[in-house]
């Protein structure tokens, strides 16, 4: 099979991880100057392609993105309508975004937000109750790949973990499983620490909100690694000033890199973070990819693949 490649960012390695295990096939360089057979061309493995990259490939079957979120992949300018598209499923990401998700329900937990401001007027007797890990109640929004790894990651720290999903989920023991919009507003009530880790589509655009903010127990904590624009930044702001938030820990913004003069920078109850809860690692990824090519091959329907009336 003849494959075009093109992945921002990448080095060389993620290329040469791919070669290495899809040696029986032809992968193409999109950025080398040697010529690509764009007739034979049937899959593409890419990641933030230029402008035109679809153009010429009129064969083209089978799109591997490299990434877990494909929000914006989705809306490349070009991508076909007929290809399918297949998107990585966890790939080493579930274990990074444990961690990450972990640090920020002990950050929460532990009110460390609380502490850095005492920290800041020297103030030693801080009148701080601290609620065990057993009785945090986090929320997790979303109990895909990532949702449902993280929510194990905690529960097996001791907090009290519920995933919201559209469709019930058969979680590990101890796990809530709550499913469909209507059941919304009862989970958020019951969440100390939200996490959202839904893909950007239209129904979930803007969910993080004033409104959604509102059915929060008083004080609770948000801990946003999905998208930027799943939030509703002055919405955000409002909720930090009224207490009915007491902290956040942010990962994705509707702009990135987060413009320097943002007021997320500086405030004292806002925890920034670079998008950098969970990285494509580039073994795993290739890995997965060509796992996902062998199963195209053999006419089974690979883990990650899209369902792109659903944008997810
Ligand atoms: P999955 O597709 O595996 O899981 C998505 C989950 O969200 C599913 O449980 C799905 O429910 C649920 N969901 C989707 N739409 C709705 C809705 N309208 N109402 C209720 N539930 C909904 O995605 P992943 O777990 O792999 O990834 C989640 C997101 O994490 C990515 O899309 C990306 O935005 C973000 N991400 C961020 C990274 C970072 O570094 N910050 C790194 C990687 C990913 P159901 O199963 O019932 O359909
Ligand atoms: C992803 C991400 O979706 O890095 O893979 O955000």
């Amino acid at each position: 099979m003849n494959i075009v490649f093109y992945c921002q960012g990448d080095d060389g390695s993620l290329l040469s991880a791919l070669r290495q295990r899809l040696d029986a096939h032809v992968i193409h360089d999109w950025s080398d100057d040697k010529p690509i057979p764009f007739d034979r061309i049937t899959a593409a493995i890419a990641w933030m392609p230029p402008v035109g990259f679809f153009d010429h490939l009129a064969n083209l079957t089978h799109i591997y993105a490299v990434a877990a979120g494909v929000d914006h992949f989705l809306k490349t300018p070009g991508l076909p309508d007929n290809v399918d598209v297949i998107r990585l499923t966890d790939a080493g990401m579930g274990r990074q975004m444990g961690e990450y998700v972990l640090y920020g329900a002990l950050h929460a937990q532990r009110r460390m937000h609380e502490l850095r401001l005492a920290q800041l007027v020297a103030r030693w007797d801080h009148p701080m109750k601290v609620k065990s890990a057993q009785d945090t109640r986090v929320g997790i929004l979303g109990a895909g790949q990532l949702g449902s790894s993280v929510a194990k990651r905690l529960a097996d720290n001791h907090f009290t973990v519920s995933c919201w999903s559209r469709s019930p989920k058969t979680l590990p023991e101890g796990i809530t499983s709550i499913s469909g919009s209507a059941e919304l507003q009862r989970f958020v009530s019951a969440s100390d620490v939200l996490v959202c880790l839904l893909p950007l589509t239209e129904a979930t655009t803007g969910i993080l909100n004033a409104d959604l903010f509102s059915y929060l127990p008083t004080g609770s904590f948000l801990i946003n690694p999905g998208r930027g624009a799943h939030l509703v930044e002055p919405d955000l702001l409002d909720a930090l000033q009224s207490g009915q938030l007491s902290g956040a820990m942010l990962d994705v913004f509707s702009e990135e890199p987060l413009p320097s003069t943002h007021p997320f920078w500086l405030h004292p109850r806002v925890v920034v973070t670079p998008h950098v809860a969970a990285k494509s690692l580039i073994d795993e990824s290739a890995t997965q990819i060509a796992e996902s090519i062998a199963c195209v091959e053999q006419g089974g329907t690979p883990a990650g693949l899209v369902e792109r009336h659903r944008g997810y």
